[in-house]
């Protein structure tokens, strides 16, 4: 799997369509794969729902987008290649069965005088009686852009003009999977920026057809987080899904026999300031099992703390740490007995930064290993509150207040299973530790 497509909740359960090869564990061939829950820990696949028509435009694959929900029926709007053009299906009430419209593609290609490097992905809404969407484009030699669309039925366009470019130096080429949305007192752009491959998103106000952004920042700190889309759910939360890329060979994807996974569900909001936070929904909650607890235990600079009760490889941590007068507060999971395999995480207490190292995190030299460092959004200095999720490959660390960062990481070792937390410069304290394994019934 790749891209989350098409979210919704209907009839009360909610549906995730995805980006989906059925012929194997790569990118290829893109049909709609779909799966159901009712309670964002259970999941049930379901048929395929969109295959490439030979003879129709989207030929060359169904690529991504949203649902809407129109006079009570769900559409979707998506990418057909190729060439990229807008397409549009309509859903039975069940969502199981897909008709794709007669008169697709419904947008022929980006306006010619662009040079867009791309045009795909939509982000569609309601607005004065019409629908809006904008499309993830590119200007030539300017930067990414997102072009901004209006029809009164979701078939006739007309093209408004771009709702947002961007400068090439500072956000990318090419804007992937745009996803434009209210949230607070402001609106908020995410875009998976090419060719960085990275999630950032612009905030600031939107009125009158204009959007005036005062703050641009990475959403996600992590390597592997790509392509999330977000959806409002009967509670009214707005909820995100990120696809999960792989940090492994093609190759060792087909050997495993499966590639992609859905990052956990979050829950957005806005501070006042223009910042996107994100937490787990606390469905997830229900997953913990085994749990210890903590409180007060001393981070010295010489020493990594380990907690013999605290280890494995499927499991929550939630800690906080009075960062004292250290320059740097962290922890380290997956690590194997001698040192030779772990993942560190790091906190500069100066400025709420936070680093994920993978440098060490495998001893197979073929997986992705970097380091990768992004600020928080967290003020210097404050007492740190972290969430932790490992599941096996995947990491997402979840700062309280500040920007998650979500990626994979492949130990070698099946004794890879340790955790520590650290200090440097001087001391600090793990005023509290929480450690649940994670329970997956
Ligand atoms: N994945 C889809 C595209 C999108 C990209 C193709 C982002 O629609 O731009 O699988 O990961």
């Amino acid at each position: 799997m790749n891209d989350p497509n098409g979210l919704i909740q209907w009839r009360g359960r909610y549906h995730l369509f995805y980006q989906h090869n059925p012929a194997g564990a790569y990118w290829g061939d893109i049909h709609w794969g779909h799966a159901v829950s009712d309670d964002l820990r259970h999941w049930e696949h379901l048929p395929i729902v969109m295959a490439p028509d030979p003879d129709g435009p989207d030929a060359g694959g169904c690529f991504s987008g949203c649902a809407v929900v129109d006079n009570c029926v769900v559409k979707f709007v998506y990418t057909g290649v190729d060439p990229q053009v807008c397409c549009l299906a309509t859903g039975s009430p069940d969502l199981l069965t897909w008709t794709k419209h007669p008169h697709n593609p419904v947008i022929a290609g980006p306006p010619e005088d662009l040079g867009a490097p791309g045009f795909r992905d939509h982000s569609v809404w309601r607005e004065d009686d019409h629908w809006h969407q904008v499309i993830g484009s590119g200007i030539a030699n300017q930067g990414g852009a997102a072009l901004h669309y209006r029809s009164p039925d979701l078939i006739d366009w007309e093209y408004l003009g771009p709702l947002l470019t961007g400068d090439r130096a500072e956000s990318g080429e090419m804007w992937e999977c745009p996803d434009f949305f209210p949230l607070g007192d402001r609106h908020a752009l995410v875009l998976s920026v090419l060719p960085e491959k990275r999630v950032h998103y612009f905030s600031g106000l939107y009125d009158n057809g204009r959007f005036t952004p005062d703050r641009y920042a990475r959403l996600d700190l992590g390597a592997e987080f790509y392509a999330p889309q977000t959806m409002v759910d009967d509670a009214g939360r707005r909820l995100m899904w990120g696809w999960l890329r792989e940090g492994r060979t093609v190759d060792a994807q087909i050997a495993a026999g499966w590639s992609g996974a859905m990052a956990v569900p979050r829950v957005l909001n806005m501070t006042a300031d223009g910042r996107l936070t994100a937490r787990p929904v606390p469905e997830i909650d229900a997953l913990r099992g085994h749990h210890e607890h903590f409180q007060d235990l001393p981070l010295t600079p010489d020493a990594d703390l380990r907690l013999p009760a605290v280890e494995g490889d499927c499991l929550e941590l939630r800690l906080e740490i009075d960062t004292g007068g250290a320059a740097e507060v962290g922890l380290r999971v997956r690590c194997a007995p001698d040192g030779s395999e772990q993942a560190t995480i790091t906190c500069t207490v100066a400025d709420g930064a936070l680093s994920i190292d993978r440098r060490r995190s495998s001893l197979d030299a073929t997986v992705e290993l970097d380091l990768e460092h992004g600020t928080t959004g967290l003020p210097g200095g404050a007492p740190l509150v972290l969430r932790v999720l490992l599941d096996r490959s995947v990491l997402e660390i979840f700062p309280e207040g500040g920007a998650p960062a979500a990626t994979r990481v492949y130990p070698t070792r099946t004794d890879s299973k340790g955790i520590s937390f650290f200090a440097r410069g001087a001391p600090a304290r793990l005023t509290r530790l929480d450690c649940w394994q994670m329970d997956p019934t």
